[in-house]
């Protein structure tokens, strides 16, 4: 497991790189995707340094469920109730993940198509 830090999502954890938060606490952070592919596009984020689903250990698991736990309630907030919303996990350059932080998309409002690209 890598111990420091230098993602762009470790700076806004810090504080180093400002972000528009819609949820925090204290394991767990939820900000607007700076390049959003819907128009809602928010991710959430452990505070705890996880590079992705490849790095995680036993102790992780209740961390993980919280992520799901924030997704689902600001999703909500968010007014996805009606429509749903799509959470998408990116694990390894090969599928997409350009950011080494674990986390969990949360995406909706708009159509989908399912499979996905
Ligand atoms: P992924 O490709 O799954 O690793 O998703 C990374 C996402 O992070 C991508 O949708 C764009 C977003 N992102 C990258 N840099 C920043 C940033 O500085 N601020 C915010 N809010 N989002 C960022």
């Amino acid at each position: 497991m890598t111990t420091e830090n230098n993602t762009i999502f470790g700076k806004i954890i810090r504080g180093e790189v400002p972000s528009e938060k819609v949820y925090e606490d204290d394991d767990v952070l939820a900000f607007k995707d700076l390049n959003p592919t819907a128009p809602v596009h928010i991710l959430v984020i452990p505070k705890k340094y996880i590079v992705n689903l490849f790095d995680v250990e036993e102790e992780d698991a209740e961390l993980l469920g919280k992520l799901l736990l924030v997704a689902g309630k600001v999703a909500s907030e968010q007014g996805l109730e009606e429509d749903g919303f799509r959470t998408v996990i990116n694990n390894g350059a090969g599928v997409g993940q350009s950011v080494f932080h674990i986390h969990v998309h949360i995406l909706g409002g708009r159509d989908f198509s399912w499979p996905p690209g």
